[in-house]
């Protein structure tokens, strides 16, 4: 997969009743270069309108739409992959089912479940929540950037670190060795949406330059 750096997830309790679409758009226009849907109140039909919507809007500045848990949504869009929990479908299925050119992501809490991921071909991994948050209901406890740092050293597949990043403690993950980040709340919780992603792009530049 082409690389990223800032990955947007939907959330819409964040959204403050502005549109789904428009949140996003300002997201992609502020660095955001893959998004994910991410919606577990709504029925089926419903979250296929979204990936309906979510999947132009993608195509339009050609950055990868992952759908989360529902692979029959994924593939019904040509979305470009799913995102994928311990709990969901092991990956192994997930891959005969969704084929080998689309991506697979899939969350990981722990080393072991990492290396367990990277043997059975995800594209990349979720590392968190690094921090505590409030937008996942059955989330785990804090992993924290000690699991950043585990990763950088024997994980080769492309992470992505998640839960509860803001832009005022995104440095200590960046420290830690992350490159990608990704966020809900902070995101499309933000009354600029697009100006919160101009300026972690900004952060994990800076980072990568030094590099
Ligand atoms: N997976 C691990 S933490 C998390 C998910 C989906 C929620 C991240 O949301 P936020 O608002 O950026 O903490
Ligand atoms: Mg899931």
């Amino acid at each position: 997969m082409k690389d990223f750096r800032l990955y947007a997830i939907t959330g819409e309790e964040f959204h403050k009743g502005r549109d789904l679409i428009q949140v996003m758009e300002e997201a992609i226009l502020g660095g955001v270069d893959i998004i994910q849907l991410r919606d577990k109140y709504s029925s089926k039909k419903e979250v296929l309108r979204k990936a309906k919507l979510l999947k132009e809007l993608a195509k339009k500045y050609d950055i990868p739409l992952i759908i989360n848990d529902h692979i029959d949504v994924a593939l019904a869009v040509d979305a470009d992959g799913i995102h994928i929990g311990q709990d969901d479908l092991p990956l192994e299925e997930a891959r005969k089912i969704i084929g080998k050119n689309k991506i697979i992501g899939i969350s990981t809490h722990e080393i072991e479940e990492a290396r367990e991921a990277q043997k059975n071909g995800a594209d990349y991994i979720g590392v968190g929540p690094i921090f505590p948050t409030k937008s996942k209901v059955d989330v785990v406890d804090p992993v924290t950037t000690k699991y950043i740092e585990e990763v950088v050293k024997e994980i080769t597949i492309p992470f992505v670190a998640i839960g509860g990043i803001k832009l005022h403690n995104v440095d200590q993950v960046l420290d830690a060795g992350a490159t990608r980040i990704c966020a809900i709340s902070e995101i499309v919780g933000n009354e600029d949406v697009t100006r919160v992603c101009q300026l972690f792009i900004k952060k994990i530049d800076e980072r990568l330059l030094i590099k």
